[in-house]
């Protein structure tokens, strides 16, 4: 398969179970092993980590135990001719972040936030990445009163002054949300993570990725959220898929609710030669009523429509765009666009 020079990965948690809040699972479950079978089954060349997607219950292990289990997963991608795109701390599940992970109001639940934001980069150095994703899932409120979002704010900006200074080699890519499972985020733009990026101890080791859905669910296009991180070259990873309205967040398959908005993606990504700079990664979930034994095609699907969105983009005829943007003929040039979606 022709992939233009990108580079694909997906998270494990891409492949799941299908239960939603209104509903238990609908699959079986499968395994690490077995999933890994899939990347190149699919295609896909990297694994994206949670912390403990890599090493299992690492709260309860010791630093030389959790190094040890790093090392074992490292050699299973080789086997498996992958590697590790990024490591993400898990700080939405615990029962010490339930009132926040590095903005908690609990002195002791920020300090675990921090050491087990430390453990994710001990993991990912094992791995063999640098890249760290935040997403700062419980870094906002329920109700806004409960907290200070100005001290909030230099809670956020102390912990990416503190893990960067922990380890010198790390790049920290914020992926902002602006809610759920937060009534409101507090990083819910990369407007907002770049400020803060720009405002820590070494602004050139702190980037962004913007996943397609959040963009959507702030209100704003992924493309110019993109577009904005790639004008400042902290464009470090993406999440793509798509997203139907102000709603739960969907993970849809990338293109399935807005072609031209896919388009979009792919065309400041394609033209910014993002395939120099990073993965495409996706963040997508099988449909509940998808059938176990056929309930990835949701990752066929999403790469394809960005791989075949490619040559849109690359067979458009730029001289032609460019003449109509000229002479300000927005519309023949719509059409120019709506015919090569629709390849008539
Ligand atoms: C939210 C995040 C999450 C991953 C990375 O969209 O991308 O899906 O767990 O932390
Ligand atoms: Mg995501």
């Amino acid at each position: 398969m022709e992939k233009f020079g990108y580079r694909f990965s997906f998270g494990p948690w891409n492949i799941h179970e299908g239960a939603d809040p209104f509903g238990p699972v609908v699959r079986p479950s499968i395994g690490f092993d077995q999933k890994l079978e899939s990347y190149k089954e699919l295609g896909f060349d990297a694994v994206q980590f949670h912390d403990d997607d890599a090493v299992p219950d690492l709260d309860q292990l010791s630093a030389s135990q959790i190094s040890q289990q790093a090392q074992q997963m490292r050699k299973k991608l080789a086997d498996h001719g992958l590697v590790a795109e990024f490591v993400a701390p898990r700080l939405w599940e615990h029962p010490n972040t339930i009132d926040g992970a590095f903005t908690a109001n609990d002195p002791a639940a920020r300090q675990y936030a921090l050491e087990r934001a430390k453990k994710a980069i001990d993991i990912g150095h094992e791995l063999g990445t640098n890249l760290m994703v935040l997403w700062l899932a419980r870094e906002g409120t329920y109700l806004r009163e409960a907290k200070d979002a100005v001290r909030a704010t230099h809670l956020l900006l102390e912990a990416v002054n503190a893990l960067l200074t922990y380890n010198s080699e790390l790049r920290i890519a914020i992926e902002p949300k602006p809610n759920e499972p937060m009534d409101m985020a507090y990083i819910p733009t990369i407007g907002h993570a770049l400020s803060l990026g720009f405002q820590s101890r070494d602004p050139g080791r702190v980037g962004s990725l913007v996943e397609s859905a959040h963009a959507v669910l702030a209100g704003l296009d992924p493309s110019d959220e993109m577009a904005f991180a790639l004008a400042f070259d902290k464009l470090y990873s993406v999440h793509l898929n798509d997203q139907n309205g102000l709603k739960f967040d969907q993970d849809r398959t990338f293109g399935a609710v807005d072609l031209r908005r896919a388009f979009n993606q792919v065309r400041v990504l394609d033209e910014n030669k993002y395939f120099e700079k990073g993965m495409v990664g996706l963040d997508v979930k099988a449909m509940r009523t998808q059938p176990a034994e056929i309930a990835t095609k949701h990752l066929r699907n999403s790469m394809l429509v960005f791989l075949k969105l490619v040559q849109v983009v690359r067979s458009v005829d730029k001289v032609q765009v460019q003449e109509l943007i000229a002479a300000r003929d927005y519309e023949e040039l719509d059409w120019l666009l709506l015919t090569s979606l629709m390849g008539v």
